[in-house]
Parts: C-alpha cells; structure tokens; sequence
C-alpha cells in the first residue's frame, strides 16, 4: 500500500480508535442505547474529505461516526453526544445515529435520507450551483422503496447527487447475497445513473478516481453512484455478531500496518492517547441540558 500523510493516517485512526473506546465503554456498562461502529470502513469517508467542500451537505446513516468524525474532527462532540453528556453535539437528544450540525445529518432510519437529500441536491441546483448532497448507504439498504423513488426523480431532474454505497456484504445478520437479486451497478443502469466501483483501500488511487467525476457531477449536474467493495470488521451493533468465521473481514489497516509499522506505531499511539483522554474527560462531565429554545 502506498505511504498515506500523517494527517490522512491520524484521522483513519482516530476513527477506529473512537470507534474501538465505544465497544469498550459498552462492555463496561458506561454507554446505553446502541451503536454500529464503522470499523473495516474508515478509509471511506477520509477517501472523501478532500473531494467534499464546505457548501455541500452529508448525509449520514445508522453507522455514521466517522462521517461525523471526517467531516468536523470532533471526537469530543460526538462522545459527547453519544454519552448524553455536556458539550454534546445534539444536547444528548440524537445519540449516535441521528445528528443535525451545519450541513450534516444522519438518521437511523434505512433509506430515508435519499430522497431528502435529493431535496436538497434540487435546492443546491437552483440557488447554489457547485454544491451537492453526499449521502452514504449500505447494501442492505437497497431494500427499501425511497431509494428507488429518490434514484428516479435525482437522474430526471439531474440532481447533484452523490450517492456512497458501503456494500460490506451484510445487512444487520443477512449476507447480501440472500437478499440482493442482481448487482448495484445493473440497478444504477436502469435509471441511467453513473456508477462508479471502488475496490482499493489506497486513497490516493480512490481520489484519483473520484475526483474528476465529482468535478464533473458539480459542473454538469447529475446523480453519480459510487461503490465501495468494503467489510465491516465489528458487530452489527455491539454483540450482535452472527457471521461465520469464513465471512470475509479484510482490514485495510492490518495491511497497512504491515507497509508502514514505524509510521503507524507512532499515529496509533498518538490516536489512542488521544481518545482514551478525551473519553476520561467526557465521562466526568455532567449530563447534557436540552434547551427547547
Ligand atoms: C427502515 C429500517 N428498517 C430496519 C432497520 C434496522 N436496521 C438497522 S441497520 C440495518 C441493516 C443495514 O444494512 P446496510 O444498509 O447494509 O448497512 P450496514 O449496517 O451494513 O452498514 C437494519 C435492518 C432500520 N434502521 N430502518
């Protein structure tokens, strides 16, 4: 694999570290609710943070901490959030899947943020051309009737859509392949929709990918698909594991650690000093205030 920056390395691994403290937080009784953690699938949205410019928006699904986490940078926020405690970013009502700031939302709900973030991909076209609506689903997702709704109306009104499809083979406890007739590709082609594959983890092969199609979806507008051939390598949500042992779990990270071990020792180190900080300073915290204001 080819030598990421420290910058890139420190946010794929701020990402899984965050990530790896929840798990731990949860064994220990110090979380409630729930939560689906991206680790395996970091390296997805760090891919795409340059490529994103401050006008457009995301849209975030139930596995969105490292949307969250590449797009602001703020670990402390979101533990924060997740943990109902003061400095949330929600004030402690959203917890980890649904977050409103600035231009970013994320909801629980499968499927339900395409066709509100093809609403917005109308106004961004309208009144602000350049921008576009970045929304990330999984396979699994496909399930649901709105995507479809959403695909046909995005490609007819040529809509600055940008659709990121995890497809890390499983939705909750069903492999894709029990569910899924056909390919994600050959759907994107009935609506005429651009697809796009990804199946490197090296990001600056998966910029050089994206970047001239993104350059174009913002200059001509239109929905682009793009699919990462990814695995997630944790539960669904905490326990929740019922995947064979076969079931493939490639780690872009325990193939990157192999390439770059004094690089990734060092960041690693620095990552994980970093979250267990903050999750000590969080944890003391008093619980957050909901003002209805
Ligand atoms: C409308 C709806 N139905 C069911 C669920 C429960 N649920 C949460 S995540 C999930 C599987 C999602 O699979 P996928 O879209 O492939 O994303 P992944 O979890 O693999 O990242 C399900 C069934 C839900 N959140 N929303």
């Amino acid at each position: 694999m080819d030598r990421l920056s420290d910058d890139d390395l420190a946010l794929l691994l701020l990402i899984r570290s965050f990530e790896l403290k929840l798990l731990d937080l949860f064994e220990r009784g110090e979380l409630n609710g729930t939560t689906h953690t991206c680790l395996g699938q970091e390296y997805v949205p760090v891919s795409l943070r340059p490529l994103l410019r401050e006008p457009d928006w995301v849209f975030s699904n139930h596995r969105g901490h490292g949307h969250y986490l590449a797009r602001f940078g703020d670990p402390e926020g979101l533990l924060a959030e997740i943990m109902g405690r003061k400095g949330a970013v929600c004030e402690g009502v959203g917890g980890s899947q649904h977050l409103r700031r600035g231009r970013y939302l994320s909801t629980g709900v499968q499927g339900q943020s395409l066709p509100v973030a093809a609403g917005v991909a109308l106004r961004l076209k309208r009144d602000e051309p350049g921008a576009l609506a970045c929304v990330h689903i999984g396979d699994g997702t496909w399930g649901e009737g709105a995507v479809y709704e959403a695909l046909n109306l995005a490609q007819l009104w040529r809509l600055p859509l940008l659709v990121v499809v995890e497809h890390n083979g499983i939705a909750q406890s069903t492999p894709t392949a029990l569910q899924m007739a056909g390919t994600i590709e050959d759907r994107a082609r009935a609506f005429g929709i651009a697809h796009h594959h990804v199946d490197v983890f090296d990001l600056s092969r998966i910029r050089a990918g994206l970047a001239p199609l993104i350059d174009s979806l913002r200059a001509d507008p239109r929905p682009l698909i793009v699919e990462f051939a990814t695995h997630r390598l944790g539960p669904h949500s905490k326990g929740d594991d019922t995947r064979p042992s076969g079931f493939p779990r490639t780690d872009w990270y325990a193939a990157y650690q192999a390439a770059h071990p004094a690089q990734s020792a060092r960041i690693e180190a620095e990552a994980r000093a970093r979250v267990d900080e903050i999750a000590a300073d969080v944890s003391a915290r008093p619980a957050a205030t909901w003002t209805t204001a």
